[in-house]
């Protein structure tokens, strides 16, 4: 059985409490899925700043628990059988720690994979998608003359961003109740206004998607979560 001294991350990120989960992250899109779920559950956490430099999320002691270099992961020393358990990918840790609290699931089996599909919109829609607009608008591919890609992923926002607008012309929250399809949505429509995008994905035409990021970021477990790890240090 493994036991939480296995794993060498925490040679590197130390635990102060060995008892509680361990989340390794920053506070980008993906990464501050993880730390709103664990203020919204009210688990016990510590959080590990992992920045995106090389010397952080490519450190031997980083990909011993993720071998693909990003953030969010976690560990919690009391997983399935009790025994600790190492997760990363954030739609993973986010069922996990729903599963293990019996929140933010949706209320029924089928209530279940509503949630679970919106949550995979995300995964490989919306956060994919947007993540190349950023790309391709802000950062290095912006200086690329050919304007395809960047039509290309423009097109792709604003097509899944009006999906949304007409998914949320009658509830609040995606999937119904509130949970972590919310969780991983919200944070990357917030990702928009970082990449000064909103003007060409059409942002202002929208009714109830700025209402629902309105909503969400209204929350106090939301608003502890997007500062946690804090970005300095
Ligand atoms: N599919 C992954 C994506 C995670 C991801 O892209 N993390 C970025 C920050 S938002 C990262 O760690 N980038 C560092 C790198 O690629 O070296 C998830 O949802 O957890």
């Amino acid at each position: 059985m493994p036991t939480f001294a296995d794993f060498s991350i925490t040679d590197r990120w130390p635990a102060a409490d060995p008892s509680v989960i361990q989340l390794y992250s920053f506070p980008t899109p993906n990464g501050v899925k993880a730390s709103i779920a664990l203020e919204e559950l009210g688990l016990p956490y510590e959080a590990h700043r992992v920045t995106l430099a090389d010397a952080d999320v490519k450190s031997s002691e980083f990909l011993s628990l993720n071998p693909n270099n990003k953030i969010p992961a976690i560990i919690d020393p009391n997983g399935p059988n009790g025994e600790p358990i190492g997760l990363f990918e954030s739609g993973a840790i986010l069922i996990y720690l729903a599963e293990k609290t019996g929140k933010l699931l949706g209320a029924t089996e089928a209530d279940k994979y509503h949630v679970i599909k919106w949550l995979m919109f995300q995964m490989g829609g919306l956060g994919p998608m947007f993540g190349q607009l950023g790309f391709f608008y802000k950062f290095a591919g912006s200086e690329i003359e050919d304007p395809r890609p960047r039509d290309r992923y423009i097109g792709e926002a604003k097509r899944l961003l009006n999906v949304l607008e007409g998914e949320l012309a009658d509830k609040d929250w995606v999937a119904g109740e509130y949970s972590i399809a919310d969780i991983a949505i919200a944070p990357w429509l917030r990702g928009l206004d970082f990449y000064g995008a909103k003007g060409v994905v059409g942002w202002d035409d929208l009714k109830n998607v700025p209402a629902y990021l309105d909503r969400f970021q209204e929350r106090p477990a939301v608003q502890k979560g997007l500062v946690t790890p804090s970005r300095d240090g």
